[in-house]
């Protein structure tokens, strides 16, 4: 196919839409929008090509732990047979190759040009145009602004006491540089969250030492990775339509069957069963969400989940002090995690735990980091796997400027706001992939609604002529008080995390996500288009005053 040559639509326009980014969701929206509704665009991307998060996140160890079969886009049958995969999850190369093969398939490569970030979009109200200027200098403009930025793509690097002081090598896993080797060098890993349990597993085996710098202990199951033989994969591709309706129709998108039966309501020898089975099997959300439908709002439910981890943790763990000190006391309602042998890790005698909640990191010095007890671990490599700035964090930082010249970083200083994940009020003809109050799932199912319910929106305001699409600030709210209800129905904000934006130092802990899973979010995205988008301000094209 050859759509470079599109003719634009909008008047007075450059292109009818920009996108910025070049992981799943900008992807899938060059292709939706210049592929399929034949609009002139043109795509920004900050990094040296395709992949978003898996482009920059190169740590050793990096895996999604959505399964292979369905950590993909579901929407093109014959990419879907020809999909590959060895193992029962994919790795971060596996990954990139996957989201470069998509973007060949499409010939996406073309409408993007990479090493360019959007420094600023401003919205002008007189010709209902977006106005991009990128870190390049170039401005130009278009009628829609589509933004895949990224959920988790804005990285939390702590400013400690004297991090520009250390002589050795420094690195947050979100920004890897390509080519680092930790084989028999002494390696700090500061962080113990997803990122990290995956970078400490890898590091390990590897690394002369390895000292993990431990805030808060985690709940950790096992991932039960393995190779999945030809004939598995062969039958999953037979099964493909029944996989997705599933997949859609569920809460979490991760293709198991969600479980439906609260855990006080069996016997605790059935509960002991249960949770050994999902060990074995492995998978933090199967773990979580497939063993019993209320560990995430029921705190009885919740405690037998974490006294089963933690029971794990002191028979894994030999030493019975380091076994305490990975022992999480508080609610399992953090995004739920697995590794490799995790837990085991803490039994090699070239790797020690230290818990810099009670004895906290003071300083960084030109040979390591010192603690609060006065000791310098020396160090190499220092590893910060200390997390993201998710959801908003990328939105802030640049001048994003919507109706009467607001910025979303204004009206998002009390924490982020927004309609489906999507839409802001006041800033018309943005769509945000992934922006709060979005659904918390497996990603790529929810990237793929997102984009299909932002390309027919399009489409449709091409159609009735709309020059202007901007929800009405009430349904929002009323969306935002969804959300909020049903976050506070569950156990998710009793605990500290990204989640709610507490891991953030001075950020309000506030609702980001629609908890109410990925069936329900689609059947929302489904009666705003069956109401003619009743929820919207549509301005017609031609001003009638
Ligand atoms: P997370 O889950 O936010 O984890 C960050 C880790 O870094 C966590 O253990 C934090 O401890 C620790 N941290 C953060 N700041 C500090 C300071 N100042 N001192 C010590 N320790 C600190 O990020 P990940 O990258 O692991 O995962 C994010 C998501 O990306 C993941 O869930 C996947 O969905 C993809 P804390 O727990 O806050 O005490």
């Amino acid at each position: 196919m050859n759509n470079s040559d599109n003719a634009v639509r909008t008047p007075g326009a450059d292109y009818d839409a920009i996108v910025v980014g070049a992981g799943f969701g900008g992807l899938y929206a060059v292709h939706k929008l210049r592929n399929e509704l034949g609009l002139k665009v043109k795509a920004y991307e900050n990094a040296g090509d395709v992949g978003g998060t898996w482009y920059w996140n190169r740590y050793p160890g990096a895996l999604s732990d959505t399964e292979s079969y369905v950590y993909r886009f579901s929407f093109d049958k014959e990419l879907l047979q020809q999909g590959a995969w060895k193992n029962q999850y994919l790795t971060q190369p596996e990954i990139l190759s996957y989201l470069g093969e998509v973007a060949d398939r499409f010939d996406l490569r073309r409408s993007y040009t990479f090493n360019t970030s959007m420094e600023s979009a401003r919205f002008d109200e007189q010709t209902n145009l977006w106005h991009v200027t990128t870190d390049a200098g170039e401005t130009v403009s278009a009628r829609n602004l589509v933004t895949g930025l990224g959920l988790m793509s804005a990285i939390n690097k702590p400013d400690f006491k004297g991090v520009d002081n250390f002589q050795g090598q420094l690195m947050h896993t979100g920004r890897w540089p390509e080519g680092t080797d930790l084989q028999g060098k002494r390696v700090g890993v500061i962080g113990t969250g997803s990122t990290g349990q995956q970078v400490i597993v890898a590091t390990a085996p590897v690394a002369a030492h390895l000292t993990v710098f431990q805030r808060s202990a985690q709940y950790n199951v096992p991932i039960g990775n393995h190779p999945q033989s030809a004939e598995e994969i062969a039958e999953i591709k037979s099964n493909y339509d029944a996989i997705w309706e599933q997949v859609r129709n569920s809460a979490l998108a991760f293709g198991f069957e969600e479980s439906t039966i609260p855990a006080m309501s069996v016997s605790a020898g059935e509960r002991e069963r249960v949770f050994q089975e999902a060990w074995d099997i492995g998978g933090g959300f199967r773990f979580m969400f497939g063993t019993f439908s209320d560990i995430t709002t029921d705190e009885a439910a919740n405690n037998a989940a974490c006294e089963f981890v933690r029971k794990k943790i002191r028979e894994l763990v030999d030493d019975p002090v380091t076994a305490e000190k990975l022992c999480p006391t508080d609610l399992y309602a953090k995004r739920p995690l697995c590794a490799h042998k995790y837990f085991e890790v803490y039994n090699r005698d070239n790797v020690s735990l230290v818990n810099v909640r009670d004895n906290p990191i003071e300083e960084i010095t030109a040979k390591g980091l010192r603690t609060a007890d006065g000791v310098e671990h020396e160090l190499d490599v220092l590893i910060f796997a200390t997390g993201f700035e998710a959801v908003d964090g990328n939105y802030t930082k640049i001048h994003v400027a919507g109706r009467g010249g607001e910025t979303l970083r204004e009206k998002w200083k009390d924490g982020p706001t927004g309609y489906l994940g999507m839409m802001e009020a006041g800033f018309p003809n943005l769509f945000m992939i992934l922006g709060p109050f979005g659904p918390f799932t497996s990603l790529p199912p929810s990237i793929e609604a997102q984009v299909e319910w932002i390309s027919d929106t399009i489409k449709r305001n091409y159609k009735e002529e709309v020059a202007a699409f901007d929800v009405k600030p009430a349904v929002q709210e009323a969306w935002q008080a969804r959300c909020i209800e049903v976050a506070h129905n569950t156990l998710f904000p009793k605990a500290d995390s990204w989640i709610f934006s507490a891991n953030i130092p001075g950020k309000p802990n506030t609702v980001m996500f629609f908890f109410e899973g990925l069936a329900s979010y689609r059947q929302a995205l489904a009666q705003s288009k069956e109401s003619n988008y009743a929820g919207f301000n549509s301005q017609p094209l031609r001003r009638t005053t």
